[in-house]
């Protein structure tokens, strides 16, 4: 499996390409932007997420709702372009003809926290443009438009996955929170932060408010959950395929995401070994012996155990914060303060949304390794044989 995103914050378009999954899974143009919706949700998001669309058009690989084994190409255009065509014109534009206009003023103040002055260090640029149109979040629209796709695969196959919102700043959800299921995946959609806990949502909604007053922005924690996963994802046999490994990377890949922990994570390294594992115990049903508690996160040894995923994902704050943090102008090395033209407060809700899109990529990506499968119903015949399989506790 592969898949590859391409496209600019203020372009006509992004593009997602998503190669190697099988033939005969669900998928629509309906599905898709479902999926874009979700991710335009949440409370602190700044003024873009309400006039600006994301038009979904399938380009490739799905016919009649249907994959058809060729690479599926999606197409998330940008409502906002035609404010765009000149600035972010692909070919060159007539000398001068842009010069006075507001949108392509050089941006040589770089925000802290952000890639802007790497960015330019790196690719030679003399203000941080085109830099910030590549790095900016808007790309995991494309993302999630492919983890639709992985998700489609998945709940063919039984295995379903929910994120939410599980800290804001320094408001948390209660240790003791129950934690959501895939049934709960609407009333997370309906909360304003996406989080579980209505008490706690509630508070977040005022620190939010009260960041908006100040000038400030907020980062906070998202939790994944998949159900109904096979034991046996993922492998020990290298570090490279290690199914903790390759999820923590791809959460890690999320723009401002700055740490990833399974299960109990950072908790667990100040517990003595009896209270850090999961007993094993027998299990009712055959093929599955079960567990006395999730602590691990449903991940030992690299591989999934058959208990339910739980991995976390932590967002700093929004590099562009409204009170400008010091900085300098790149075109005169004096102090200055960092560029701002306007800002969402917190994004952590969608970032959830986009924590469950690529946990769903690498989720199908490591049940394609295992099972194979060139239609949707060969890789269900495989995996059913292999749960089959699995010695009766
Ligand atoms: C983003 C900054 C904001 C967000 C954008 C990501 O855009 P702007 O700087 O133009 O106000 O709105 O997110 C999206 C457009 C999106 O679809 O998620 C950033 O700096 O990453």
């Amino acid at each position: 499996v592969r898949w590859l995103t391409a496209g600019e914050s203020h372009g006509p378009s992004l593009v997602g390409i998503l190669e190697g999954f099988p033939a005969g899974i669900p998928v629509t143009s309906e599905r898709i932007r479902e999926a874009l919706a979700r991710r335009r949700l949440g409370y602190g998001r700044g003024a873009r997420m309400s006039f600006e669309q994301d038009e979904v058009t399938v380009t490739g690989g799905v016919r009649h709702g249907l994959t058809q084994g060729g690479p599926v190409a999606i197409l998330v255009g940008n409502t906002e372009w035609p404010k765009w065509t000149e600035v972010m014109s692909a070919d060159p534009v007539p000398e001068g003809s842009l010069d006075g206009r507001a949108r392509n003023a050089p941006l040589t103040r770089p925000r802290p926290g952000h890639a802007d002055l790497a960015g330019m260090q790196k690719y030679g640029f003399d203000e941080a443009r085109p830099v910030l149109e590549r790095a900016s979040a808007r790309e995991t629209a494309a993302r999630v438009a492919l983890g639709a796709v992985a998700s489609a695969l998945l709940e063919e196959l039984g295995i379903r996955l929910v994120s939410h919102t599980v800290a804001l700043a320094e408001v948390a959800v209660p240790e003791d929170a129950p934690f959501p299921t895939a049934d709960d995946v609407a009333a997370l959609d309906a909360d304003p932060l996406r989080c579980f806990d209505s008490a706690t949502s509630e508070a977040m909604v005022g620190v939010v408010d009260e960041a908006h007053k100040a000038g400030e922005t907020l980062g906070g924690v998202v939790e994944v959950l998949a159900y109904g996963l096979p034991p046996g994802l993922g492998s020990y046999v290298h570090w490279d395929r290690r199914l903790d490994a390759r999820l923590a990377g791809a959460l890690m890949g999320i723009q401002a995401i700055k740490g990833v922990e399974f299960g109990d994570g950072f908790a667990t390294a100040r517990r003595p070994g009896s209270a850090a594992h999961d007993e094993i115990i027998p299990a009712d049903a055959p093929a599955a012996a079960t567990r006395a508690a999730n602590r691990a996160g449903g991940v030992e040894g690299g591989m999934s155990t058959g208990d339910v995923l739980r991995v976390r994902a932590a967002m700093k704050p929004i590099a562009t914060v409204p009170k400008a943090l010091a900085t300098i102008d790149v075109a005169t090395g004096e102090p200055s303060r960092a560029h701002h033209q306007r800002s969402d407060v917190c994004a952590v809700p969608a970032a959830g949304v986009v924590a469950e899109a690529m946990t769903a990529l690498v989720l199908a990506e490591a049940v394609l390794e295992k099972f194979g499968g060139d239609s949707l119903a060969e890789t269900r015949r495989n995996l059913e044989s292999y749960l089959e399989s699995l010695p009766a506790s």
